[in-house]
């Protein structure tokens, strides 16, 4: 029987990455999208090309429906019948959830519980649900994190992935429903936000480089993170939802880095050293942080046989080289025209 998936936020970074990647094994892929006053499928566009999704039968389309919108998401689990839900859309920035909590909590917290009871109230009971919950959650407990680790949030958003963690256990528990948690670690790529300090980084050297831009500012620069690649943890979200029993499962790369070693990194790819470019402000600093992430994904490797591909380096050569093309740049052109670069002096 062919495979039937939706996935809520799939338009965003990991939903673009698992669109591809259920397409390429034959899934019939169904996305939601909320709608936005300026179109934002870039992540998307390929597919769209690739899959014709003019019919009702094709193998990838996109329709409107809303988490903070119970009736939208009646409607396309009536219309599509999935056999698996990905949950991935959410208010997915934890700086900005501590000045729009109500709405974090809404679509992260009460968007979750409104699509499980959707699938429990539909009676459909071989459906199996996945929820993107979030290393977050671990927020002030010390490092390293597995599934045993108590949660401390820090934040709003990772108050919200807390309860959307125990609804989706309880749904298991209470009406044994297939629904498993993914506890992923950070997990970035060329499609990340522009937003995420990552993205940030590697975005605003690339915007240095072409000569737009002269610093970068940025918060706390001692925060810790275990930091993978996306295209890896979509395989491992795929291998939650094909396990014989519904579970919780970490998944995370078992490094540890801070904010600083990215810059090193990344500004160290071109030569360049990152302290004659970044300012540090409190804009970017976060009433409360998380201090230190570490995943264990023992389990994952165990009972999934799930192990990411990508590590540290790899992911900010990736990432940055990502930028620089945008820009009409390789690596090695940049490292020319960095060395020809004199920094603009002030700041941290
Ligand atoms: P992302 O790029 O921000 O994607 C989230 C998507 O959710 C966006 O496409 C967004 O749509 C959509 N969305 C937001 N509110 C919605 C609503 N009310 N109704 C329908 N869709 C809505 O995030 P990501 O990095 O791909 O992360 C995917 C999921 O994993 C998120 O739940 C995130 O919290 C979780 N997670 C991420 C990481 C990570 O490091 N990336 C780690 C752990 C957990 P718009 O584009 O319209 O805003
Ligand atoms: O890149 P970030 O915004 O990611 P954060 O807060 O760790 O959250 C991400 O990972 C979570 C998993 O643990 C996901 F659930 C969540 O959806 C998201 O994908 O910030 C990383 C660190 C923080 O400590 C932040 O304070 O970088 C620090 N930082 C320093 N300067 C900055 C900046 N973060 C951002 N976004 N922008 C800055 O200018």
């Amino acid at each position: 029987m062919t495979k039937r998936a939706l996935i809520t936020g799939v338009v965003g970074q990991d939903g673009s990455y698992l669109a591809e990647l259920l397409l390429s094994k034959g899934y019939v892929v169904r996305g939601i999208t909320r709608r936005a006053s300026y179109p934002h499928t870039q992540r998307i566009d390929h597919l769209f090309k690739q899959y014709d999704d003019r019919d009702a039968e094709a193998r990838f389309r996109v329709t409107y429906a809303d988490l903070t919108d119970s009736s939208s998401l009646q409607n396309v689990l009536h219309e599509f019948q999935p056999t698996e839900v990905y949950n991935l859309a959410a208010q997915s920035h934890v700086g900005i959830s501590f000045e729009t909590g109500e709405s974090t909590l809404d679509i992260n917290a009460i968007g979750p519980f409104r699509l499980l009871d959707a699938i429990r109230s539909s009676g459909a009971k071989d459906v199996r649900f996945y929820q993107a919950s979030s290393s977050e959650m671990f927020g002030a407990s010390p490092p390293p994190q597995n599934e045993l680790t108590p949660f401390l949030p820090q934040s709003p958003y990772g108050v919200s992935k807390v309860a959307a963690f125990y609804l989706t256990r309880l749904h298991r528990i209470a009406y044994g429903m297939f629904a498993s948690n993914g506890i992923l670690f950070n997990h970035e790529s060329p499609r990340r936000g522009l937003n995420f300090v990552t993205r940030k980084i590697t975005y605003s050297i690339a915007q240095i480089i072409a000569g737009e831009l002269d610093r970068i500012e940025l918060g706390n620069l001692d925060a810790k993170r275990d930091w993978g690649f996306s295209g890896d943890y979509v395989e491992g979200i795929w291998r939650i939802l094909q396990h014989t029993e519904p579970d919780d499962f970490v998944l995370a790369t078992g490094e540890m880095y801070t904010v600083r070693d990215f810059l090193g990194q990344t500004f160290g790819l071109l030569g360049l050293d990152w302290e004659d470019f970044v300012t540090i402000t409190d804009r970017y600093r976060r009433p409360a942080e998380v201090p230190a992430l570490l995943g264990d994904a023992s389990k994952a490797r165990r009972v999934l046989g799930w192990e990411p591909k990508v590590h540290f380096g790899g992911l900010c050569e990736m990432m940055l080289a990502g930028d620089l093309a945008a820009r009409g740049f390789t690596l090695e052109q940049a490292r020319t025209k960095a060395a020809t670069l004199t920094p603009k002096r002030g700041g941290a």
